[in-house]
């Protein structure tokens, strides 16, 4: 990436606009533009392929995702009732709970992995409880043998947020298998991306039909609607662009491993500087790279992120505020910052560096030196 252009952008590793245009064609040709149609179906196909999964059904976006596999799990119904969560996510996580009519039970996260604390599950639980919604938060996998032991002792539904977890990899199995499902996100912002986009992934076909009934407004076929739907199907021109760049992933992962190694050897030993933890894992997706700005640093983490604006480099502060700390989720059980002492310390500490597959050594050089001034 050219240095004179800021950071801000995530995806200078688009495809040449040209190499869409085969596909554009085809889909003129069919003038099938959506449900279900040729490439919708390839892509489904070859995602299952390339995760490792038995099943999956695309879907518009990661939230109708939700939304959809909440309903599959019978949580959608008219009960209501209580999930047990993270604070620590983007929004779009506890904001499905509330369009299903449930209950977000906030517990803390942990600071290795900064997703859900298992050992704090016993304490959040209550008659009311349904489910339990935790997140592989910037693809760090979750504790998910010890979730799973307590979900089935409990009789709870076990849905994953996998939206950060695409392309990871663990040796222990397939993390997109844990749980009863897990969804996906292929927001532009994502390390895989259909513009917008996300699936959840199913653990068997008769499942997936299920699914798939979910994502068309519950229609069993021309006449018959079995079950309240919802519009969450995928486009062709989406998944055209889908097909495309899959092949990709894994020289983009790559390429986002040697940005991950360039800060990591840049910004070591960095007084008042936390690195990432590196996470447990077979193959990491590298698809955000979050340091924490402790008191020892030279500046707050309010102005590192505004000296890195004013050098055109956009850093985020993912996940700040905590979704707890929002007023429609305030009164929400567990919702108070004492319940939360990590999470809270971790989102005012937080801060995201660009990391893309269009970055090089000269980009990480450009963050770190604003960085090191600071520091
Ligand atoms: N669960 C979790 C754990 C999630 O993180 C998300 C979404 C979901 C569920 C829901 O999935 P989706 O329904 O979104 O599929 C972004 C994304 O909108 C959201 O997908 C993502 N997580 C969240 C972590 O980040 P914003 O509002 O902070 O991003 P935005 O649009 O401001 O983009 C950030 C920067 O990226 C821009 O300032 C510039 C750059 N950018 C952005 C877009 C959209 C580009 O270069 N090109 C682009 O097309 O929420």
């Amino acid at each position: 990436m050219s240095l004179d252009k800021p950071l801000f952008v995530t995806r200078p590793d688009l495809p040449p606009l040209e190499d869409f245009l085969p596909a554009l064609q085809q889909i003129w040709a069919s003038r099938q533009l959506t449900n279900n149609g040729p490439f919708h179906q390839r892509l489904e196909a070859e995602l299952c392929h390339h995760l490792g999964v038995p099943a999956l059904s695309l879907f518009n976006n990661g939230t109708t995702a939700l939304l959809a596999a909440l309903r599959a799990l019978g949580l959608g119904d008219s009960q209501g009732g209580e999930v047990i969560t993270t604070p620590f996510s983007f929004v779009a996580t506890t904001h499905a709970l509330r369009w299903a009519g449930l209950t977000p039970v906030f517990v803390d996260i942990e600071p290795d992995t900064f997703t859900l604390d298992p050992r704090l599950l016993q304490a959040a639980l209550t008659p009311r409880t349904r489910a339990i919604l935790p997140v592989h938060v910037y693809g760090h996998p979750c504790h998910t043998a010890e979730i799973a032991a307590f979900a089935a002792q409990h009789g709870l539904k076990l849905l994953y947020d996998a939206a950060h977890a695409f392309g990871v990899r663990c040796a222990s199995g397939n993390l997109l298998c844990a749980g009863d499902l897990s969804i996906l996100s292929f927001h532009a912002t994502k390390v895989f991306h259909t513009v917008e986009g996300g699936a959840v992934i199913c653990p068997s076909v008769d499942v997936k039909r299920r699914v798939d009934r979910i994502k068309n407004f519950g229609f069993v076929d021309e006449v018959t609607v079995s079950e309240l739907g919802i519009n969450g199907k995928m486009n062709e021109l989406q998944a055209a662009l889908g097909c495309l760049q899959l092949p990709q992933a894994a020289a983009n992962n790559a390429r986002r491993a040697a940005v991950d190694a360039a800060y990591r050897r840049t910004l070591a030993g960095l007084a008042g500087l936390l690195l990432p933890p590196v996470p447990a894992v077979a193959e990491h997706n590298h698809g955000y790279f979050p340091v924490q700005i402790t008191a020892d640093f030279g500046c707050s983490r309010e102005v590192l992120v505004q000296r890195l604006r004013e050098a055109g480099i956009l850093a985020r502060r993912y996940f700040h505020p905590l979704i707890s700390e929002f007023p429609m989720y305030t009164q929400m059980p567990g919702a108070g910052p004492q319940n939360l002492p990590v999470a809270t310390r971790v989102a005012r500490q937080v801060l995201c560096l660009p990391i893309h597959a269009g970055m090089d050594e000269a980009d990480v050089q450009r963050v770190t030196e604003v960085i090191r001034a600071l520091a």
